[in-house]
């Protein structure tokens, strides 16, 4: 959140032994806490993320994690869910008008950022994305 020092403070601060709790995405999802969705169907939602890495930030979670605490996690059930994130960013970029390119990103783990313990697809865009990432 904005509050932290960094992400990656964060990341660090989020151990995966959290992993089988609920995350504020759950919060997100049912409307406790507002958020600007901008796509959302029965089985996944996309908002823009609190603190923006771009000026397109979107994150695309699935509504029900069933146990799809991160990629890592992935098993042969996820295979549709999977595909529907990914194909929901591809929506979404249309949407925001990114046509000529952006970066779809999934962090996971302490090493790989990751700071919220259910799955969700990064989708950055309206800049020059540089490589490698940090
Ligand atoms: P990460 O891949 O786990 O590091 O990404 C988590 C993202 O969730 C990060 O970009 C946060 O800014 C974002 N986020 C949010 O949008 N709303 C929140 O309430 C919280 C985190 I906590």
């Amino acid at each position: 959140s904005t509050s932290m020092a960094s992400e990656k403070e964060a990341a660090l601060a989020a151990t995966p032994s959290d992993s089988d709790s609920p995350t504020i995405f759950d919060k997100i999802i049912n409307k406790e806490i507002p958020s600007t969705v901008v796509y959302e169907d029965d089985k996944v939602l996309a908002f823009r993320d609190i603190s923006p890495q771009a000026p397109v930030h979107i994150l695309i979670i699935p509504k029900v994690r069933d146990g799809l605490t991160g990629i890592s996690k992935a098993e042969e059930r996820h295979f549709e869910i999977l595909g529907r994130l990914l194909y929901t960013a591809k929506l979404v970029a249309k949407q925001e008008g990114l046509d000529d390119g952006y970066r779809v990103v999934i962090n996971d783990g302490p090493k790989g950022c990751q700071s919220v313990y259910h799955i969700h697809v990064h989708l950055l865009g309206g800049r020059q994305m540089n490589w490698p990432p940090g």
